[in-house]
């Protein structure tokens, strides 16, 4: 078995429902999951939802509830949108779980014998949205006198005794890391953002608060609890057995990719990186800062009140044509705006006019007038030779080596290419000609796009799990044959068997409200 990979999402708030965003995020972490797996390789995905800290425990008072109460219930609403999704993690990660306070405790430990824990006093800015400390220096002016975060969240004045990190003493140690490991850091853009950040210089940072008791108390100092972020990060050691040496650690530690937004960049890529160093731990391979979505253009928001829910997404559109658009309409380290006109315009135009409609006639016309089954004798022609090559090049190199970068719309793009070449191939040598012509070269056509329909619904497996898996059924496609290196062996060779083909992609209607684009 080829390398363990261990994939992480961000652990997302669980102060209110989830919202596209965090859909987004999980989607793209599933894509990679499942892909690895394709390729051979042991998986190890892990999401869930980040439980402690002010925005938690003051959302709950102005609910007039229980942080724990609102982190079971809104928690339980991420877990079902991910089942809901088809998100394939192996765990789903709740930070107020006991195995976790033990896990950052030790965490905590390791940092203060390596000398870089110290009790001091901060007084500084500080954003309950954001859950993050900045200096004056990075605030934004918001009117009226008003400071701003640079995320334009609103800040306060803060003072309290605090535990500190050193910090400070990682500026040299975190710039050599950025230099030494180009890819730390991805995309390009946003590691010149962190190297330009960690360069102008690094002040220790307050990593534990006492004006409320809601987190991971400070070994030692009951009265302080530790700075969410400290013990959020955390989580990607604690799903593994973190501190206990345990096989899962040993297998799946340094994680190889964790996937998070823009916004949190510095927390994963600066103070991350500096707290395993302190503690003597392995550092990830890479930290990917994919972008944000916006609806048509515009932040969602409860004021604007443009808020979609993302089970309702599901619902209307289905559950692999979400997957496919989110993927496939921009690229992934980039911003994108989406709406549900364009969701559907993807979908049908791509999934069920191109590609659904490619297998479509193919296994209905097998069905009808073939009996169900083909097996070709007449000699392969070299347009049948070219449209192979073709197909499984893009199936089998193009879009892999995409993924493997998480260029998700690039590889899609070739697969979209090879779907097009197919589709011209069934109009040029239109089958249904020779099946009074030259019937043994019709069964010869029929069984090249079988071949072809087969690669392309593997190759596009881990982006729409549900429909591939239609198609490979109906293609009568055995369960351990179906992943990338399957792909090496054709089965235009032997006999292809069409079982009760059914349309995977539902064409979609635009919804009443469109608007226009
Ligand atoms: O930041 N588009 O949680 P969170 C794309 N708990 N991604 C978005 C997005 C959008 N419009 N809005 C948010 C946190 N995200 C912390 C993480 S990890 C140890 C702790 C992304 O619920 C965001 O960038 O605010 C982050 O990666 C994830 O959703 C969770 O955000």
């Amino acid at each position: 078995m080829a390398d363990p990979f261990y994939i992480t999402t961000a652990i997302h708030y669980p102060n209110g429902k989830p919202h596209i965003g965090h859909a987004y995020e999980t989607i793209a972490a599933d894509v990679v999951a499942r892909f690895q797996r394709l390729r051979g390789r042991e998986v190890r995905f892990q999401t869930g939802t980040d439980e402690h800290g002010l925005k938690m425990a003051q959302k709950a008072r102005d609910l007039g509830t229980t942080p724990r109460a609102l982190a079971d219930e809104m928690s339980g609403y991420f877990r079902d949108l991910f089942d809901r999704l088809n998100i394939s993690y192996d765990r789903f990660f709740r930070t107020s779980e006991d195995d976790h306070h033990r896990a950052s405790q030790a965490l905590w430990r390791a940092m203060e014998a390596n000398g870089d824990l110290y009790l001091d006093r901060y007084e500084g800015w500080y954003s309950i949205r954001d859950e993050a400390y900045y200096d004056e220096a990075e605030l934004v002016d918001g009117g009226r006198g008003e400071k701003l975060s640079p995320q334009g969240t609103p800040v306060e004045w803060t003072v309290e005794e605090s535990w500190f990190f050193r910090l400070s003493k990682y500026q040299e140690p975190l710039l050599a890391l950025y230099r030494d490991n180009p890819d730390f850091i991805r995309p390009e853009g946003r590691r010149n953002e962190v190297e330009r950040f960690v360069e102008s210089g690094l002040r220790d940072l307050s990593v534990s608060r006492t004006s409320f008791d809601w987190g991971v108390k400070v070994p030692g100092a009951e009265d302080h609890v530790m700075y969410v972020w400290v013990d959020a990060l955390t989580n990607y050691l604690t799903g593994l057995g973190y501190p206990d040496n345990t096989e899962l650690f040993d297998k799946f530690w340094p994680a190889n990719v964790h996937l998070i937004g823009k916004d949190i960049v510095r927390f994963h890529a600066v103070y991350w990186p500096a707290f395993l160093m302190s503690a003597g731990v392995a550092l990830p391979k890479e930290v990917f800062g994919h972008g944000f979505l916006l609806k048509r253009g515009q932040k969602e928001s409860k004021t604007l009140g443009n808020v979609t829910d993302p089970v309702e997404l599901a619902d209307q559109f289905g559950v692999d044509s979400l997957r496919y658009f989110l993927l496939r309409e921009f690229s992934f380290g980039q911003d994108g705006s989406y709406s549900p006109e364009a969701i559907v315009n993807r979908s049908n135009s791509e999934l069920s006019n191109s590609f659904g409609n490619l297998a479509q006639r193919v296994m209905s016309f097998i069905a009808k007038n073939c009996g169900g089954s083909v097996t070709a004798t007449a000699p392969i022609e070299d347009v049948d030779q070219a449209l192979r090559n073709k197909v499984n090049n893009a199936c089998a190199v193009e879009l892999p080596d995409a993924f493997e970068k998480l260029a998700f719309a690039a590889g899609l793009e070739s697969w979209m290419q090879a779907v097009f070449a197919c589709n011209a191939y069934v109009d040029e040598q239109a089958p249904w000609a020779l099946r009074k012509t030259d019937p043994e070269r019709m069964l010869r056509v029929l069984a090249t796009l079988c071949g072809c329909i087969r690669d392309l619904a593997i190759a596009v497996s881990p982006v729409i799990p549900a429909a591939s898996a239609k198609l490979l059924d109906a293609l009568s496609i055995p369960a351990d044959a179906r992943d990338y290196a399957a792909l090496a062996n054709d089965p235009a060779l032997g006999t292809i068997t069409v079982e009760n083909p059914q349309p995977a992609f539902p064409r979609l209607d635009m919804p009443e409200d469109a608007q226009a684009q």
